[in-house]
């Protein structure tokens, strides 16, 4: 049986082979100072590539690559054009009605070589423009430090695998909180590093397609991890208390669903979340590795023959740093997978789909979308948001980014069905389950550069023309659906208090 949308209080039920996820519509209003807003990132809205002294980054030599390795040759060169037409999108996040937006900062657009010898007016420039242009309009801007585009200068000395990176990244943060901090109250100093190193310095799929399963991609979540800590710590000694605002990490998961109730597949599970959302937040609120990580790779690299375990450790000081450097959990959250431990684990695989030994799968029943990876599953970000809140001391919870991708329809019923689905599930999570989730941002405000997959998968509640020189911005009918929801402040057609 696949969803239906309920127009109020149906019951929701997704019936899976020995498993029945099922949820009833919740109708109760989100608090009155919850966050609803919707989030985008440089790279994929911007465009202006090489205008106005701005450096290039790890996507723009990606993209640039012949043959090109993004879906039918597409680039973020010119993307939304949002770097000229900010005006006419801050008009439209003004229509929908949201309390929040959420950006990211072109690292590249302020400091064109990466380091701090060279600041680029205009790209400051720019930003504060932004940022007025919210503040105008009562809309709180949520900024993100870095979504992935490193600039190329620092790729070249060795990127997040060499730890110069550290104060490379200090110093743009300090820019950052300097030049823009007395208007921007919430910060978000990396976004999904899990995706940042796995992806980037471990299975080569994103900029700057490294391959160093195993390897790479852990020196990278170390250097990351230690540059999160100390920009945490920069902000909370240097501008707190001028600035009054909160630093926080985006930290993305899917959740782990055990394929059956025995010890084996929940651990299992548990061992799947270690591996993705505690990979990052274990660090920084509790102050090292995972255990189930530290088990896992030490063992697995003694019996590969390393004298040391693959997985780096950290300094008693890099412990102290991170323990407790953060002021909120973000979370990108779209899907589920089912999971058991593998049968046969792979001995000389490398990474943490082997290093974790773990077998994940989603069922053909689960309802797709464009994108491969993302099935429906509302049910499974209530027990990942239950989890992240046991495991973590109940820390705050900022949703940041949550939504689904089509080929394009205005008529995008299937994105409204998704966004009342999950919307529920996490106000059943904070309800239910006390999970203090304080905002939600969806992914995405409009149609945007999917990355490796170009301008084929759509996630916007605004769609763009991309053929059209305006690159004209139409809003989808998930835009009006979201925009009712946020004045009602909740998911079914009548509310309760
Ligand atoms: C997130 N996966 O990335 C990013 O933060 C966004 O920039 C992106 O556009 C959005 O999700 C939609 O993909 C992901 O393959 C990219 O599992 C890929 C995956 C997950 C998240």
């Amino acid at each position: 049986m696949t969803a239906i949308r309920a127009t109020n209080l149906f019951i929701v039920c997704l019936c899976l082979t020995g498993k029945i996820l099922s949820y009833e519509l919740n109708d109760k209003r989100f608090p009155k100072d919850f966050l609803f807003g919707v989030a985008t990132a440089a790279y994929q809205i911007e465009g202006a590539w090489n205008v106005d002294g701005k450096g290039e980054t790890i996507w723009d030599t990606v993209c640039h690559r012949k043959p090109s390795p993004i879906a039918n040759n597409d680039t973020g060169d010119t993307a939304c054009d949002s770097y000229n037409k900010y005006k006419e999108d801050v008009a439209l996040l003004k229509e929908l009605g949201v309390d929040v937006y959420r950006f990211s900062i072109s690292w590249a657009r302020i400091l064109p070589n990466g380091f701090d010898n060279k600041v680029n007016e205009a790209g400051v420039t720019h930003y504060k423009n932004v940022i007025k242009e919210l503040l105008k309009n009562n809309i709180k801007p949520l900024v993100t430090l870095y979504h992935w585009d490193l600039p190329q200068v620092l790729q070249n000395a060795g990127g997040w695998e060499n730890d110069f990176i550290i104060d490379a990244y200090l110093d743009f943060a300090r820019i950052c909180f300097k030049e823009f901090g007395n208007d921007v109250k919430y910060w978000i100093t990396f976004n999904e590093p899990r995706v940042i190193c796995q992806y980037g310095y471990g299975e080569g799929l994103f900029a700057p397609l490294i391959y160093s399963p195993g390897v790479g991609e852990y020196f990278c979540a170390r250097n990351l991890l230690r540059a999160h800590s100390k920009a945490w710590h920069l902000y909370n000694d240097e501008f707190r208390k001028e600035q009054g605002g909160q630093v926080g990490i985006t930290i993305d998961s899917y959740w782990y669903e055990p394929a059956t109730d025995s010890p084996k597949d929940k651990e299992a599970s548990e061992i799947k979340l270690q591996f993705s959302y505690g990979w990052f937040a274990n660090p920084i609120i509790n102050g090292d590795w995972p255990r189930q990580m530290k088990e896992k790779i030490d063992d697995r690299s003694k019996k590969q023959g390393f004298h040391k375990s693959r997985l780096p450790p950290f300094t008693e000081q890099d412990i102290e740093y991170m323990k407790g450097s953060t002021d909120f959990l973000g979370l990108n959250t779209y899907t589920s997978y089912m999971v058991k431990p593998m049968d046969n684990p792979d001995k000389d695989g490398m990474g943490p789909k082997y290093d974790s030994e773990v077998e994940e799968w989603q069922p053909d029943e689960w309802e797709g979308s464009a994108s491969p990876w993302l099935k429906v599953t509302p049910w499974g970000t209530r027990k990942l948001l239950k989890w992240i809140k046991d495991a973590y001391n109940n820390t705050p919870i900022l949703i940041t980014e949550n939504g689904y991708s089509d080929n394009g329809t205005l008529e995008d019923d299937r994105r409204i069905n998704f966004y009342q689905g999950y919307l529920s599930n996490i106000r059943d999570a904070m309800e239910k389950d006390g999970v203090n989730v304080f905002g939600y941002t969806t992914w995405s405000f409009m149609d945007n550069f999917e990355w490796m997959m170009g301008y084929s998968q759509r996630f916007g509640l605004i769609h763009i023309d991309y053929d059209s020189p305006e690159k004209t911005r139409t809003k989808k009918k998930s835009a009006y659906w979201f925009k009712n929801m946020i004045k009602r402040r909740c998911v079914a057609e009548i509310c309760k208090d």
